[in-house]
């Protein structure tokens, strides 16, 4: 038994298949080699059935021996700890993998999660697509002109910036080459794929167990 467990839900509907964000710290012990397994807790009753554990009665969280931690982005981190792979050790490159971690979360995914939604609900053109647009032409520049968020290399914050930015329709939002082409090369890597396939194969065994259940 390893001391990492991811906690997701045991089904979720098709459309978030591949995107619930258990996927995020999946794909860091994947990228780490760090042994891991998946446990559940119900779909139904969620809002009411763990708030102990994850206060706003969402998923994923992280047990590590004693540990409980929630927010995809605090068990990034807390992984990234164990793991050069996940951030490098000298000081400078562990502040930029930290900056960038938290800038994917507070000011990319701070708007598209809100612009997506409202979307989706029907007002293509909401108020926050300027802001969205600017905050996304930003990063543009930066990506056009580096490979990689921090220190030169993959770390942690471009698995999650490239995991905030891969919806498609914030893919598909305007014109910009440079991150389209970071989306596709982070995504591209091994680790991304079996976290996501690992994923999807976990929700379609909980519709099998559904529809037994009746
Ligand atoms: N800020 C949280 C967001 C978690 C979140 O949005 N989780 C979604 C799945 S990706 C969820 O549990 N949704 C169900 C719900 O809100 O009822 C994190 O990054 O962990």
């Amino acid at each position: 038994m390893s001391d990492l467990t991811i906690w997701t839900y045991d089904w979720v509907p098709e459309g978030p298949r591949g995107f619930v964000r258990d996927l995020r710290l999946r794909w860091a012990c994947e990228e780490a080699g760090l042994a891991y397994e998946v446990r559940t807790i119900p779909f139904d009753d969620r809002e009411t059935n763990h708030l102990a554990r994850q206060p706003f009665g969402q998923v994923p969280f992280l047990s590590d021996a004693g540990l409980e931690i929630f927010e995809s982005g605090a068990g990034l981190l807390h992984l990234a700890r164990k793991a050069d792979a996940l951030m490098p050790r000298d000081p400078a490159g562990e502040a930029q993998t930290l900056q960038w971690t938290i800038a994917a979360l507070n000011s990319i995914e701070m708007v598209t999660v809100p612009w997506w939604f409202l979307k989706i609900s029907g007002d293509a053109d909401n108020e926050l697509t300027g802001w969205m647009g600017q905050r996304l032409g930003q990063l543009e520049a930066i990506l056009g002109a580096q490979e990689w968020l921090a220190a030169d290399r993959f770390t942690v914050a471009d698995l999650l910036m490239a995991d905030v930015l891969r919806v498609s329709a914030v893919r598909a939002f305007g014109d910009r080459p440079a991150t389209e082409a970071y989306v596709a090369r982070v995504t591209n890597r091994p680790a991304f794929e079996k976290a996501r396939a690992d994923q999807i194969a976990l929700f379609e065994a909980g519709d099998a167990a559904r529809m037994a259940r009746g």
